[in-house]
């Protein structure tokens, strides 16, 4: 079994001590920590939300899911900022998860990526109001907002950041994009942000593209 399935299963059998040693391989074995993430662990809660949609998973074992695979891009993360840090930053961007909605594991890794790729990010968290967002991003002159929501509830939100930015006369300012599972390119249009995408790796390419860094 490659690392990748073994990461993939650890968190799906809620192993936390076996996914924190395999974090903790990879970066002694030089392994490619952007997929570690990816492939790896983000295979594995991917199965657990399956497992979850199947009825097979109850809320115990999707929070202790989640638990596992933070715990390992915990360790993984300063080793991906270390490699990143000697670049010249790329933007600046605010990124959270929007008010309401405390799954942050996406927002998390789409961070993380932005940061291994030279972008400065500044992490609000989860359950952030879409004010604060903006306030944020305006105090710390950022170029790029990226909100994340993961509930059709809360998605409503994410057209809030644009709405208040327009009103605000500060639409221009910043280049929003907009991700998670229930967001979609027409969603995106719909709020008339400027980006979409579906993984941590289209999130890099859109956000150098709105920069012009592509
Ligand atoms: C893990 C999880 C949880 C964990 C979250 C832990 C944490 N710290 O994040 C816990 C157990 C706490 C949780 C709670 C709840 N959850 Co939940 N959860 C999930 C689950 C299984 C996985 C989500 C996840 O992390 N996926 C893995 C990441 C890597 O994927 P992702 O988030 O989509 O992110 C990727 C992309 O979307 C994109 N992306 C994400 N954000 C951004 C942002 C930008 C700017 C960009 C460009 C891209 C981008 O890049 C990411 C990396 O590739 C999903 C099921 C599923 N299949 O998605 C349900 C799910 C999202 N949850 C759901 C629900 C209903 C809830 C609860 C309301 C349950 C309850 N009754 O209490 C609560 C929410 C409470 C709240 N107010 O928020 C529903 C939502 C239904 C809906 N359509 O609205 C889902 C779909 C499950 C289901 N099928 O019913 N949950």
């Amino acid at each position: 079994m490659d690392i990748y399935e073994e990461m993939a299963k650890s968190v799906v059998e809620l192993e936390m001590e076996k996914a924190k040693t395999l974090a903790q391989e990879a970066i002694d074995k030089e392994i490619p920590l952007l997929e570690a993430i990816e492939k790896g662990f983000g295979e594995g809660i991917k199965r657990v939300g399956d497992l979850w949609d199947a009825g097979e998973f109850f809320l115990p074992e999707l929070m202790r899911g989640a638990q596992v695979m933070q715990e390992a891009i915990d360790i993984i993360t300063p080793h991906l900022e270390e490699s990143g840090v000697k670049r010249k930053t790329k933007g600046k961007i605010v990124m959270a998860t929007i008010e309401g909605d405390i799954h942050t594991i996406g927002k998390t890794i789409v961070a993380t990526m932005l940061k291994a790729n030279g972008f400065e990010v500044i992490d609000l968290g989860a359950d952030v109001k879409a004010e604060t967002i903006i306030a944020e991003a305006e105090k710390q002159q950022a170029n790029l907002i990226g909100v994340s929501a993961l509930l059709t509830t809360t998605m409503m939100g994410q057209k809030k950041v644009t709405e208040l930015l327009e009103q605000q006369g500060k639409r221009d300012k910043f280049k929003v994009i907009l991700g998670g599972a229930p967001v979609t390119a027409k969603w995106v249009e719909e709020c008339k942000a400027d980006g979409y995408a579906e993984n941590a790796v289209a999130a890099v390419t859109i956000a150098k593209n709105l920069l012009g860094l592509l």
